[in-house]
């Protein structure tokens, strides 16, 4: 780094591997290179960076308030971080991925961050399939709500007030486009679906955060399609579903895996319907594969 270089604080809009893009304070943006071979910053970090011209080398990052992320054996996918809220999009024209929604959600909840569901293209109608997830949703907890982005953002608006949320789903649900909407500078690019089966590639290729003002931003992510969970601890996964939690600690062994035991109470939620039948065998997959 130069002599002329000036130490300041800065926000990582996006991350691309070996650069950054840093928002520095008076909204002007440089390009950040990490400090030594560690590239794991993500979007939304708070860092110190030590500017020369419209380049710098990003000497620290804050300690973060969450960090929303996905993992396998081998690697870690960070994703956002410092969000308070993820929002998980579906939409009424492309098949909901179960799993893909769960596992999301148990990310947020380990890590403290609310979470809510955005039902979108609400203008083209909600199918009775649609209505039912709605419905079991809300009974989780995440008062799911359908909107449009092209129709009727104000719902979104109010929901995101005053947070930094993390935009996340299937590719194709309209996550660019509710951004585009809300926020008019923000330009990102979208594309239909024939558009995306003609190229088979996601819109949206890195997490990007845009600003709508002081207290409210929103990061944009590619389409997810897989998400794995291994940095979660195979003891604490049940107290991540939200509709366990309250029969948790009635089982007859402490170290209940809530799978096989006798007098378990999960499972006895389970056969009397208080649990969903499909939500204890997402339960039970993911506990097989971070035990494994
Ligand atoms: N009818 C309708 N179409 C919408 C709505 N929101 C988005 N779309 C359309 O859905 C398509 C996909 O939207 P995108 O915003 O690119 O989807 P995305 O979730 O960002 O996709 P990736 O970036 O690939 O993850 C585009 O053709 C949008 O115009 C909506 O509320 N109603
Ligand atoms: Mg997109
Ligand atoms: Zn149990």
């Amino acid at each position: 780094m130069k002599p002329d270089s000036l130490k300041k604080k800065g926000t990582i809009t996006s991350a691309h591997g070996r650069h950054y893009a840093v928002e520095l304070a008076d909204g002007s943006m440089v390009l950040g290179y990490p400090k030594g071979k560690a590239t794991k910053y993500a979007c939304g970090d708070e860092c110190v960076i030590s500017v020369s011209g419209s380049e710098g080398r990003i000497m620290e990052v804050d300690d973060r308030s969450s960090i929303f992320y996905r993992s396998d054996t081998y690697k870690q996918k960070l994703i956002a971080a410092n969000v308070t809220m993820l929002v998980m999009v579906v939409a009424t024209d492309l098949p909901i991925n179960h799993s893909l929604t769960t596992r999301c959600l148990i990310a947020a909840e380990q890590q403290g961050i609310k979470a809510r569901i955005l039902v979108n293209k609400s203008d083209l109608g909600l199918t009775s399939l649609i209505k039912q997830f709605i419905a079991e949703y809300s009974h989780l907890g995440y008062e799911p709500i359908d909107v449009s982005a092209i129709t009727n953002t104000h719902a979104i608006l109010k929901i995101i007030k005053n947070e930094r949320v993390v935009l996340v789903g299937q590719s194709g649900v309209g996550k660019s486009t509710i951004v585009n909407n809300i926020i008019a500078t923000a330009h990102a690019r979208t594309a239909s679906i024939s558009a995306k089966l003609h190229t088979g590639r996601h819109t949206t290729t890195h997490a990007q955060l845009y600003k709508l003002d002081e207290t409210t931003s929103l990061i944009d992510c590619p389409g997810l399609q897989s998400f794995g969970l291994k940095h979660i601890e195979p003891q604490h996964l049940a107290n991540y579903f939200s509709d366990f939690r309250v029969h948790l600690n009635q089982c007859q062994f402490a170290n209940c895996t809530h799978t096989v035991e006798p007098n378990c109470n999960v499972i006895n939620a389970v056969h009397d319907n208080r649990i969903n039948l499909s939500r204890w065998n997402e339960y039970k997959k993911i506990l097989f594969e971070i035990q494994h």
